[in-house]
């Protein structure tokens, strides 16, 4: 099942039918460890919303109410080398490699939810970096008790040119406006996600792709409860908490960002997050 954040209510959609569910209250409605199950319950009484002109689908916003929005990092063999590779002149490389290795994960605050952008919104390049790219992350859904109860798909728009220049700038590589996107609905399964889920990213620039890849959850080197499970223990999020779970997916090292260019993240069960970056 899918939840979709509308600008007016919460649209739960199932075997292509959507349906509008009586709570309204975004962090009211998902904060549940029966998420799953409430749904069903909720969906016997609803019935089905066709859209027409008349009854437009109303406008989708970005999967959030007041969660934080937090993140992992190298969780993938390949961002550990691609980071050693870019911190390499500033000595930061073993870092990375001992992080990757250790048993504590790596874990940063990545955004509050009014500066989440959702599908279709407008993510950022900082304009004092020279090197960018987007990350394309499964990104989890926990609920006040640290239950794993949904996903999403999340950009953790990145510098690279700063992070490179120090580790310790982190926070302002990954932090600011725009560099977060979730979207586009809060996938509600039965079952968790298997290792064989496919994270897939194009970016196209006028017209052309200019770059794509793909990775399949069995490369992350950490578990999604592991990295709950580290975040929830000595943090309280009373309306549950987004962790992105890192990026397995980087492009080249002569590869940057341009405005106008446009990222499509997909992530079969969910859908697919598109941005221009602005
Ligand atoms: O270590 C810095 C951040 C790593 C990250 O965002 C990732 O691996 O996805
Ligand atoms: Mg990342």
């Amino acid at each position: 099942m899918k939840l979709y954040k509308a600008e007016n209510g919460i649209l739960l959609e199932r075997d292509d039918l959507f349906y509008r569910l009586h709570e309204t209250d975004w962090d009211l409605a998902v904060n549940r460890d029966d998420l799953y199950e409430w749904l069903e319950i909720q969906i016997e009484s609803l019935i089905p919303i066709t859209f027409t002109d008349d009854v437009p689908m109303p406008e989708i916003l970005a999967p959030i109410g007041s969660q934080e929005v937090w993140a992992s990092g190298v969780t993938y063999f390949r961002s550990r080398t691609a980071r050693m590779e870019e911190s390499e002149k500033a000595g930061g490389g073993s870092f990375y490699d001992r992080v990757y290795e250790a048993e504590r994960p790596e874990l940063f605050f990545k955004s509050t939810a009014w500066r989440v952008v959702g599908n279709h919104g407008t993510v950022r390049i900082r304009r004092d970096s020279t090197w960018d790219v987007p990350e394309p992350e499964l990104t989890l859904f926990a609920s006040s008790s640290g239950a794993l109860v949904g996903y999403t798909i999340g950009n953790d728009m990145s510098s690279r040119s700063i992070e490179g220049e120090n580790p310790l700038y982190l926070p302002q590589a990954k932090s600011y406006t725009g560099s977060a996107a979730l979207g586009p609905c809060l996938l509600v399964p039965e079952f968790p996600l298997g290792d064989d889920t496919v994270i897939d990213i194009a970016i196209v620039r006028s017209g052309e792709e200019v770059f794509s890849g793909e990775v399949t959850l069995s490369q992350m080197k950490r578990k999604p409860e592991e990295l709950l499970q580290y975040l929830f223990r000595e943090m309280s999020f009373p309306h549950g908490a987004y962790l992105m779970t890192g990026t397995g997916i980087i492009p080249p090292s002569d590869f940057t960002l341009q405005q106008g260019d446009i990222v499509h993240i997909s992530i079969e069960p969910i859908g697919t997050l598109t941005n221009v970056v602005g």
